[in-house]
């Protein structure tokens, strides 16, 4: 009887920190949904290169918030590749991103 006692004071003690872990969970679930659903918005950028062959623009851009990536220079796809000839190196922009095929995209890109 003393056993049984004991065993059910066990489970109580373990069930607790199981029930803390699930609402927990659920909290950090919220989080990352919020964030991907922040709309992408302009981001200060400069062209460093623009790679015509590819379709592709070497940009430092600023933070890009939807994105969760600081400031950087990198390289892009650009959603409309044939846009690129409208710009040049060293031009400032304001560039949209987004994820396109799991890739980060141009998917928006103007003349500052
Ligand atoms: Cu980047």
């Amino acid at each position: 009887m003393k056993h049984i006692k004991t065993f059910a004071i066990l489970l109580a003690l373990t069930a607790a920190p199981a029930a803390f872990a699930a609402e927990s969970m659920d909290g950090m679930d919220m989080k990352p949904a919020g964030h991907a659903k922040q709309s992408p918005k302009p981001v200060a950028a400069e062209i460093r290169k623009i790679h015509l062959d590819t379709g592709k623009v070497t940009l430092k851009h600023g933070a890009i918030d939807n994105l969760g990536m600081g400031a950087m220079t990198m390289t892009f796809a650009v959603k409309d590749k044939a846009s690129l000839k409208n710009f040049k190196e060293g031009q400032s922009v304001l560039a949209v991103f987004d994820m396109v095929d799991g890739q980060p995209t141009v998917v928006d890109l103007r003349s500052k």
